[in-house]
């Protein structure tokens, strides 16, 4: 039994290894990954960045699914065991509250939750350029996207699994219009996933370390923990070759997540085997999902691997709240609530 304790239902069947003997690092891989290789499906040739929830015994997820043509968009999966994934063909049908047709010019990098009964998607979608989509479904059958809720251009929203003091909370990474060779990670209120407000500032790019010195994003929803709000993020350096993409982990103040308690100075996973450090983009490690079992602490988290493939790592929240704390820095001004 952990110590930190994850405040979320026990997840049975999710999927684990063990930790290797001699592997000394907080984060380890699956041994068979990746669990999704190029062309899983007729008429998609890569599926990464995606994101995956645990549904009655089942799991079902979406996927950012990269069709033929090239163009990015969500598709629905499902699987016994959250390892092998049967992806649909045929991509999400969106509509809008009035169930008039609402679809995605394309659609990226999905986020995947459910808050009450209900499970909401978070994407990059177009909105005159790169923005933040939503939408819900109770069923997996009807999605209802709901308007755009920010501004462009903006990327990796990631909203909170439960209201914190009345309020929705979505984080989210202001961006250009391009590859984006900046930014930090801000969050937004809602009373009512309609109107955002109460901007703050959460954390900044930076810090001693060099992984994380050009831009950072949020990666899966964040988990509850008695020590705060575990985030896996990614950071991304500049090299002569172009971004690489590592997977950092901070913990957040449980009542006012704007305020950053530990963060790892230390990336807990960057590109080392081949089919992170090779594919459509050499050198990502993009976060977007957990299982993570409030029983016994485990937590699976599900990774982009080079925009080409989907990995699987672990970890436990003993392992990684203590390393966050034990190996934490201050950056900025991220000790402090973010109302500049
Ligand atoms: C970002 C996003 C991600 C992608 C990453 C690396 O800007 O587009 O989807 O994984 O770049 O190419």
């Amino acid at each position: 039994m952990s110590k930190v304790k994850i405040i979320a239902d026990a997840i049975k069947n999710i999927p684990w290894e063990d930790k290797p003997s001699g592997y000394h690092a907080p984060v380890w891989r699956h041994s068979q990954n990746p669990i999704i290789d190029r062309n899983p499906a007729k008429g998609i040739s890569r599926i990464f960045n995606s994101a995956v929830v645990s549904y009655g015994e089942t799991f079902i997820g979406v996927f950012r699914a990269e069709t033929i043509d090239g163009r990015p968009h969500l598709h629905l999966g499902y699987s016994d065991d959250a390892l092998s994934w049967s992806i649909e063909e045929v991509g999400i049908d969106f509509v809008d509250e009035t169930g008039k047709a609402f679809q995605p010019n394309y659609a990226y990098d999905p986020r995947l939750l459910k808050i009450e009964d209900t499970y909401y998607i978070i994407w990059c979608t177009d909105f005159y350029g790169a923005s933040i989509g939503v939408a819900k479904t109770t069923d997996f059958k009807t999605f209802v996207r709901l308007e755009n809720p920010f501004l462009p251009f903006n990327r990796n929203g990631v909203l909170f699994p439960r209201k914190i003091n009345g309020n929705y909370v979505m984080l989210s990474r202001p961006s250009d219009s391009g590859h984006t060779p900046f930014g930090d990670i801000f969050l937004s209120e809602s009373p009512d996933l309609v109107y955002w407000g109460k901007h703050r500032h959460v954390m900044s790019k930076g810090g001693y370390g060099w992984w994380q010195n050009v831009k950072i994003g949020g990666g899966p929803a964040p988990i509850e923990t008695s020590e705060g709000w575990l985030m896996f993020y990614h950071g991304v350096t500049g090299t002569c070759n172009g971004f690489v993409y590592s997977m950092g982990a901070v913990l957040l103040d449980l009542d006012n997540p704007s305020i950053v308690k530990y963060r790892s100075k230390n990336f807990v996973l960057t590109p080392e085997e081949s089919y992170e450090t090779t594919g459509f983009v050499d050198n990502v490690i993009f976060p977007c999902a957990t299982l993570h079992d409030g029983e016994t602490g485990k937590i699976a988290i599900y990774y982009g691997a080079a925009d080409t493939r989907v990995g699987l790592a672990y970890t436990t929240v003993d392992e990684i709240v203590n390393y966050v704390k034990a190996t934490s820095e201050t950056v900025a001004d991220d000790a402090t609530v973010g109302r500049m």
